[in-house]
């Protein structure tokens, strides 16, 4: 080496042991919109984060798939392409079934009762994210779901042949055994699927209805409140493994508190997107006891269709759930 380069090593050396740490800088992908609750909240996240770590982790928000689409974020979170994302959790649950726990229809309809499904639940989709290199790090329900139509329904003699947009296997499900079409499309495009026809029905929250403006296309909701799924927070676990453990705390505590102030903000805001739709010029309606009744023997048969892909473990959490 010759005398200048040795001293070029050694200054970059002594540069690099008197530099602070270097801060951890995360891209932060969600899939959406970023005025949606479940965003603002990322936001909040950040936010602690970055206070509670005093800068080490500083997290950047995407919102509305811009950085990675919905239906990629967790694909690069498990690959490092993002060290941390956001997405539905039930939306996996083709390829892990257990993420399904909250699309279970009419178990679980309140936000307490919502909480204490997810508590029982928690360990077994843990287990099952850690084996796919993820850590969540806090969820966070979207309130009840319902039915959004551009008729009056009634019954499913009213659904026949409607294309319906799913947003999971489980919502699919559901359309098929009312005579509907599904296809599945991010909350991102919904308002252009049903302004071109490709959809004309979907299942949500009042609050994705309200994000979309869905009230240009259709006019009625039906209020069921068949479940409350959850989004979640997750870190790539090689990433995660890699903070120390004072961190990883900060870190926890962050998403702890914005997990348990999202649930709140959710209820919050559930009856006031009804008005938002109705004040849209929307019929916000609760189903009709027939509609209702048919969807409870839907829900039937995709519990057990739940719990035949999941297996004992499915079981486990719905026994001991029932038993509390
Ligand atoms: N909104 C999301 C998921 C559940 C919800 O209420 C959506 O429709 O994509």
């Amino acid at each position: 080496m010759t005398s200048i380069k040795k001293l070029l090593t050694a200054t970059t050396l002594l540069a690099a042991m008197s530099a602070p740490a270097m801060a951890a800088q995360w891209d932060m992908p969600m899939a959406y919109a970023s005025s949606n609750f479940h965003s603002e909240m990322g936001v909040v996240f950040a936010d602690k984060v970055r206070d509670y770590t005093g800068g080490e982790v500083d997290i950047t928000i995407h919102a509305g798939g811009s950085l990675f689409k919905g239906g990629e974020i967790k694909r690069a979170v498990q690959t490092g392409q993002a060290p941390i994302g956001e997405r539905f959790m039930s939306a996996h649950a083709n390829e892990l079934p257990i993420l399904g726990w909250d699309n279970i229809p009419f178990l679980a309809t309140t936000y307490a009762a919502n909480d204490k499904l997810w508590a029982t639940a928690k360990p077994y989709v843990n287990k099952a994210l850690s084996a796919q290199n993820l850590v969540a790090l806090y969820t966070c329900p979207w309130p009840g779901q319902g039915f959004y139509f551009k008729k009056e329904v009634k019954s499913s003699a009213d659904t026949q042949g409607i294309k319906f947009r799913s947003y999971n296997s489980a919502t699919a499900t559901f359309a098929e055994e009312l005579g509907m079409i599904p296809v599945q499309i991010e909350a991102a495009e919904l308002s252009q699927a049903l302004a071109t026809g490709v959809a004309e029905s979907f299942i949500s929250s009042g609050s994705t209805g309200y994000d979309r403006k869905v009230w240009e296309s259709l006019s009625h909701y039906y209020k069921v409140n068949a479940w409350l799924p959850r989004n979640y927070v997750m870190v790539n676990k090689g990433v995660w493994d890699g903070l120390d453990s004072t961190t990883q705390g900060q870190v926890q505590k962050a998403a702890d508190e914005t997990g348990a102030a999202c649930s709140t903000k959710s209820q919050a805001l559930a009856n006031w997107y009804f008005e938002q739709l109705s004040s849209n010029g929307m019929s916000v309606e609760d189903a009709s006891p027939v509609f209702l009744s048919e969807l409870k023997a839907i829900g039937v048969k995709m519990t057990a269709d739940w719990l035949a892909n999941v297996g004992s473990d499915g079981q486990a959490i719905l026994d001991s759930y029932n038993a509390q």
